[in-house]
């Protein structure tokens, strides 16, 4: 199947160009770039790309589509062991990168400098929809990230659903600045405007005043963000104005803030359409652009997802708009499975084959989805990136002087949620130091913000750390 859209009615524009913090090639300069990459890389069982945002990364991941190669988009600030655990459990055979763009390891695959290769024809061979795209590496509740396989079907399903409910055409131009190594900034962000054959205009980062001067100089219409993002634009009233003239912003990766929800449609004229997914499942349900946005709400399932909530017994609850359940879904949409994981991946299912998302919602009479928490204190959303307290734990472990140490998501008004840990541990550990080692091990942004040294941490009669009892 053709993933990049070549077959779909609409096709991309024969001007499309995809830009990248400046840099930008035409579509058919993209594909002749990752052709080169197809042919390096053809019959590797998985190949790894250090995601920085750049016009490599994006030729290295469609190189990996044209040639039916999984692609494992590696953080670019991964710390040391979080990389070797990505590279060394997909099994990735090479590591593409930009020239000069990445330090190699010990252990490391043979690193392919994207930069370098020949340009190329597309190979022919068709690849079929149900292989492995992708492997995401996302944190669970404990222990190391998981490898999320995402298929081609997956893919095209999940964003075919989205160009129906945001009316995206090869007319707009979709702008954003998100990290390219998940869902948001790469499925949607890189795919989608693949897809779809709108040009992407990618600020390099998720500044204000870059989406402000790509809505006035680019023609940027349709706008993706995390709501810390969202919030920083409101912060600069300027800029919030300078999108009046787009045709929609989109929210998610978070809940966005009913404040900042109606801060931004004051300053910019358009109410947010938000949307709800999560890693293995994509986009399942979102606000469309013909109708209604609600500040607090997702929105209804997208074409093709249906969705119920179960109670903690199983028993399904029901949809009045108040009753709170965990949200379960069915859909085109989802992942292939955990790599390596069977019993994680099954684990994730009902018995009657529903995905448990874990998030915990209410469902009106109208269909409308409110997310209300998490069934699990210990995923921590921050900034729009999700962090297992069980990762940042094990790495807080890992100093001689903490004993035990219990990491939880409080308020941050910036991030929604900031990383903050509650560490026993003997006189040579200060806040500073475990802090420092944490973000020596792991991305910055899972490093605690805080870090409090306590003599104890509350414990049930089991002797199980009681998360909810902590800093009371
Ligand atoms: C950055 N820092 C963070 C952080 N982001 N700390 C905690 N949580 C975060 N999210 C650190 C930086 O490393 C830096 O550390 C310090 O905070 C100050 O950084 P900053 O300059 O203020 O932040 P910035 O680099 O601008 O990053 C903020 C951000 C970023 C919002 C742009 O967090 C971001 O890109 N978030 C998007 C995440 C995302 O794409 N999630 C989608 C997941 S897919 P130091 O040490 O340098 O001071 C998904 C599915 C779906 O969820 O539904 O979409
Ligand atoms: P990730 O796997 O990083 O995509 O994180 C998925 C999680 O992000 C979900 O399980 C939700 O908890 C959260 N999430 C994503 N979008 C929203 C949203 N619009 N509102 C509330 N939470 C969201």
């Amino acid at each position: 199947m053709d993933l990049l859209g070549a077959d779909l009615p609409d096709g991309p524009r024969e001007d499309q160009e995809i830009r990248i913090d400046g840099r930008g090639l035409t579509r058919a300069g993209l594909l002749e770039r990752a052709a080169g990459v197809a042919a390096e890389i053809a019959g590797a069982d998985a190949v790894a790309v250090h995601a920085t945002a750049s016009l490599e990364t994006v030729a290295a991941v469609v190189g990996g589509l044209l040639a039916g190669v999984p692609v494992v988009p590696l953080p670019p600030d991964s710390g040391p062991d979080e990389r070797a655990h990505i590279l060394g459990d997909s099994g990735a055979a090479l590591l593409l990168a930009a020239r000069g763009a990445y330090e190699p390891g010990e252990g490391d695959p043979p690193l392919v400098p994207v930069d370098d290769l020949g340009r190329g024809d597309a190979p022919s061979t068709p690849v079929p929809g149900d292989a492995t795209a992708l492997i995401l590496y996302t944190s669970g509740t404990t222990g190391a990230p998981k490898g999320v396989l995402i298929t081609r079907a997956a893919i095209a399903a999940g964003l075919d659903a989205l160009a129906e409910a945001w009316q995206w055409t090869p007319d707009d131009v979709l702008v954003h600045g998100l990290p390219l190594f998940h869902v948001h900034g790469l499925v949607l962000g890189v795919l989608g405007a693949l897809r779809v054959g709108s040009p992407l205009v990618h600020t390099g980062r998720p500044k204000a005043a870059a989406y402000a001067a790509a809505a006035q100089d680019d023609g940027g219409s349709l706008f993706f963000g995390v709501p810390t993002v969202w919030s920083r634009v409101c912060a600069e009233p300027g800029a919030a104005r300078a999108l009046r003239g787009a045709r929609l912003l989109v929210s998610g990766s978070a809940p966005l803030p009913v404040p900042v929800f109606e801060r931004l449609a004051d300053l910019s004229g358009h109410r947010p359409v938000e949307r709800y997914g999560m890693t293995e499942t994509l986009i399942t349900v979102s606000a469309r652009a013909d109708g209604d946005r609600r500040p607090g709400y997702v929105g209804l399932p997208l074409p093709g997802v249906e969705t119920r909530l179960a109670g903690e017994d199983g028993a399904e609850v029901p949809s009045d708009g108040e009753t709170p359940g965990e949200l379960q879904v069915r859909a085109p949409m989802l992942f292939g499975g955990y790599l390596n994981r069977p019993e994680a991946t099954a684990a994730s299912y009902t018995a009657d084959g529903w995905f448990r998302t874990g998030d915990i919602a209410t469902i009106g009479p109208d269909g409308w989805h409110r997310i209300v928490g998490r069934a699990s204190t210990d995923l921590i959303k921050s900034g729009g990136y999700r962090i297992g307290a069980g990762e940042v734990e094990n790495a807080l472990l890992a100093h001689p002087a903490v004993r035990e140490a219990a990491v939880v998501g409080t308020p941050h008004p910036d991030l929604g949620e900031q990383v903050t840990a509650y560490v026993v541990a003997g006189p040579e550990a200060d806040e500073r130091t475990l802090i420092d080692f944490v973000a020596e091990r792991l991305s910055a942004h899972k490093r605690p913000r805080t870090v409090h040294l306590v003599d104890s941490l509350p414990r049930n009669a089991m002797g199980k750390v009681v998360k909810t009892r902590l800093g009371r």
